[in-house]
């Protein structure tokens, strides 16, 4: 049986000249995070950048409750967005400043 999926979408926004350390701590992302990620029923997560805007661009299949931007109360996460805020465009309690996107077109 196919399992259905909602998506999300969602823009963040790094710090210009932090394009290679972005992708440097996300090609080491952290095992209990990955975990939690999939866990929470995110079954794929892609974060795209526009390096002319040092834009994000991440979309996620979700077959569970929630995105990975409400699980912002688990301390994974909270250690996490500690650790990307010094690279991120970020709220004052660390969390990437996100701005959900509509989907107006599926395949
Ligand atoms: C991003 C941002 C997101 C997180 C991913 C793994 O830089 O922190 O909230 O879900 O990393």
């Amino acid at each position: 049986m196919k399992t259905e999926h909602r998506t999300f979408a969602f823009k963040m926004s790094i710090r210009p000249g932090m394009e290679e350390e972005y992708r440097r701590r996300h090609d080491e992302i952290w095992p209990e995070l990955k975990k939690l990620l999939e866990d929470s029923g995110i079954s794929e997560y892609y974060i795209f950048l526009d390096r002319e805007t040092s834009t994000l661009f991440a979309f996620q299949k979700i077959t569970g409750k929630g995105n990975s931007q409400e699980l912002g109360n688990h301390p994974v996460v909270q250690k996490w967005w500690k650790y990307m805020a010094d690279i991120s465009i970020s709220n004052p309690d660390n969390s990437p400043i996100s701005v959900p996107m509509e989907e107006v077109f599926r395949l």
